[in-house]
Parts: structure tokens; C-alpha cells; sequence
């Protein structure tokens, strides 16, 4: 894995933008830009990631930026993917479609599967806040069992859509989940994603000061209880083969280090939880994880 002291600045995400204090948003896509040393067009739809790009003219992005229309960021990307072909730049640039949990695994989701399906050339990545952050908290396909937001008053009932299950049933060459506050770990997938073509795709965990309801300072620390907790797994599945990264692989050997009940305390959108939906967590968040170690051992 790329040490911290060797990942890459590029300086195309520029100082000053309009995401909320402690957003690891800025940082993540830092991370990705530099990874792609910003030969890479940017599509997205509406957004935090919108917020923090700004309005013409005074934008915190430093490389060409499509927005789109919610439903359609796969789309777009196809669209922009093709021209390139047609004008014989696509070595020149990766298309790279960015989108919210919401604009992916809700609203987005026929554009992303017709894309997958059909193995278009572009780096899809859901940046996963687990709600729909940007207008307020409404709750998201994303959003965790038991988490409270402006549509689920006394927690959400259902766990979360496996979005990263649903794209790799595509049979797309590469997937991967990551986690914005991993930036070794990020960058790694970024460039492996880079390094292919066709439908590539990353699932990253985003923590959420403002929507979570904890203290600005704490996202790292929140990204690594998900981690830690198991309730997000760093993982890829290239061609077939999969396996646990960075601190996750850690994780498979040494058990995890610490339980949903830990990850909840101190997460405003948790307030109240009951003791039974904590419990159901845990045991969903214990099925999964052995599923995925399970994987790791076997490499498929
Ligand atoms: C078709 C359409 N419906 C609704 C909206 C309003 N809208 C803008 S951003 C947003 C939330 C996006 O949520 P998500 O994709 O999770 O991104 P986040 O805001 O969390 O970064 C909504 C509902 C819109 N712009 N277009
Ligand atoms: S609402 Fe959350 S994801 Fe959006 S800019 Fe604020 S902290 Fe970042
Ligand atoms: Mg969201």
C-alpha cells in the first residue's frame, strides 16, 4: 500500500470551499484527483459535492466539471465517455462520475446499471453519506438501521441497500469499497481503477458532521469506528478475485475492534436506539463481516 508520506498533492482541489467544518469530503477528493493527476472530467449531479465545487465563477475545482440532472450522472458519463472516443482524446482523460448516496442508490441507480451493464468506460464513485445530506437529511436507501433523519422521526427500520453487491452482480471488472478518511487506501483504488477500462466502481463511506451529529473534529474518528466496527469493509473485487485491504484485512486476522453499540454512542441520528435495533444491527453487521472474510480467505 502507497505510504501516507508518498501519496500525491496535485493541487487541483484549491484551498477555500463551501462544504460544512470537518467535511472529509474536500480531503477525499484531494485524494482522487491526485490519484489521477487531474486528467480526469468530473460528472456529478446535484449534491454536497456541488456545494463544495461552488458556482461559476468561483469554484474550489481545478479540472473540467459537468453537473447533471440527478437521475442521469451514468448517462452523462457514458455521453462524455463517447465523445472522447469520437475525438480521439479518451487517452487523454478518465471520465469520472461522482455522486451522493441518494443520486446513486436511489435516484440514479437505472443509469448506473444500464452503464454497468453495457461496461462503459468511466470510474463510477458513490461518496456515501448515508442520507440525503445536502437538502436537509431526508433518509436515503443508504441510510443505517435505526439512524433518525427529517423522514425517519424514530430511527429507520431497514438496513442499508448494498449498492456495491448490486453493481459487482453486473460483472463489471472491478469494485471496490473505500472509505474517505483511508487516504493510503483510497488512493490505491483510484489508481488500480485507473489502470483498467470499462464500468469501474467505488463505494466510499463519507462521515457526516452535519447529518451524523457529532463534532467536526471527529470524522476521522467516526470513519474508522465504521471500519472498526465492520460496518464498512475496505474491500476490491478485481476480476473476480477479492479481497480485504488495508485495515479491514487487518481486521480478518485479528477480529474486529469494536461493536455497533461503540460506533452509535455519540451519533446524534442515533439518539434513543433501542437496545432490540441495536442488537439486530450487530447481529447484521456480524452475518456480513463473516461473509466477507470468508471471501477474503477463498479470494473469490
Ligand atoms: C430530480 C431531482 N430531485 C430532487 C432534487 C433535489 N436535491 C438536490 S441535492 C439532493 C440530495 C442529494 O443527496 P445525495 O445524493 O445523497 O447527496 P448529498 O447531498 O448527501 O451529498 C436532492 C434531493 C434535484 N436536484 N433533482
Ligand atoms: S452535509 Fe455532511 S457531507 Fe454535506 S458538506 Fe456538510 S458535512 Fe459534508
Ligand atoms: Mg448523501
Amino acid at each position: 500500500m502507497t505510504r501516507i508520506t508518498d501519496l500525491p498533492d496535485t493541487g487541483h482541489v484549491l484551498p477555500g470551499n463551501r462544504a460544512c467544518a470537518g467535511c472529509p469530503l474536500g480531503i477525499a477528493l484531494r485524494r482522487i484527483t491526485a490519484a489521477l493527476d487531474g486528467r480526469m472530467v468530473l460528472v456529478n449531479p446535484a449534491s454536497c459535492l456541488t456545494v463544495l465545487g461552488g458556482m461559476y465563477p468561483i469554484s474550489s475545482l481545478a479540472i473540467p466539471w459537468v453537473n447533471c440532472a440527478f437521475p442521469s450522472t451514468a448517462a452523462t458519463a457514458s455521453g462524455i465517455a463517447a465523445g472522447l472516443r469520437a475525438t480521439g482524446r479518451a487517452d487523454e482523460m478518465t471520465v469520472v462520475a461522482m455522486a451522493g448516496d441518494g443520486g446513486t442508490a436511489d435516484i440514479g441507480i437505472q443509469a448506473l446499471s444500464g452503464a454497468a451493464e453495457r461496461n462503459e468506460d468511466f470510474i463510477y464513485i458513490c461518496y456515501d453519506n448515508e442520507a440525503y445530506m445536502n437538502t436537509g437529511t431526508q433518509r436515503s436507501g443508504s441510510t443505517p438501521h435505526g439512524a433518525r433523519t427529517t423522514t425517519t422521526w424514530s430511527g429507520k427500520r431497514e438496513n442499508p441497500k448494498d449498492v456495491l453487491a448490486i453493481v459487482e452482480a453486473h460483472d463489471v471488472g472491478y469494485v471496490a469499497s473505500a472509505s474517505a478518511v483511508f487516504p493510503e487506501d483510497l488512493h490505491d483504488k483510484i489508481v488500480a481503477a485507473n489502470g483498467r477500462a470499462g464500468l469501474r466502481y467505488v463505494h466510499m463511506n463519507l462521515p457526516c458532521p452535519s447529518g451524523w451529529g457529532f463534532d467536526p473534529k471527529d470524522s476521522v474518528r467516526y470513519g474508522r469506528l465504521a471500519v472498526d466496527a465492520g460496518l464498512v469493509a475496505l474491500y476490491e473485487v478485481a476480476d473476480g478475485v477479492f479481497r480485504l485491504t488495508g485495515r479491514s484485512a487487518a481486521l480478518a486476522k485479528s477480529g474486529l475492534k469494536a461493536s455497533v453499540a461503540e460506533y452509535m454512542a455519540g451519533q446524534s441520528r442515533f439518539r434513543g436506539v433501542s437496545e432490540e435495533t441495536i442488537a439486530e444491527v450487530q447481529e447484521w453487521v456480524d452475518d456480513r463481516w463473516s461473509g466477507l472474510v470468508a471471501r477474503h480467505e477463498a479470494g473469490v
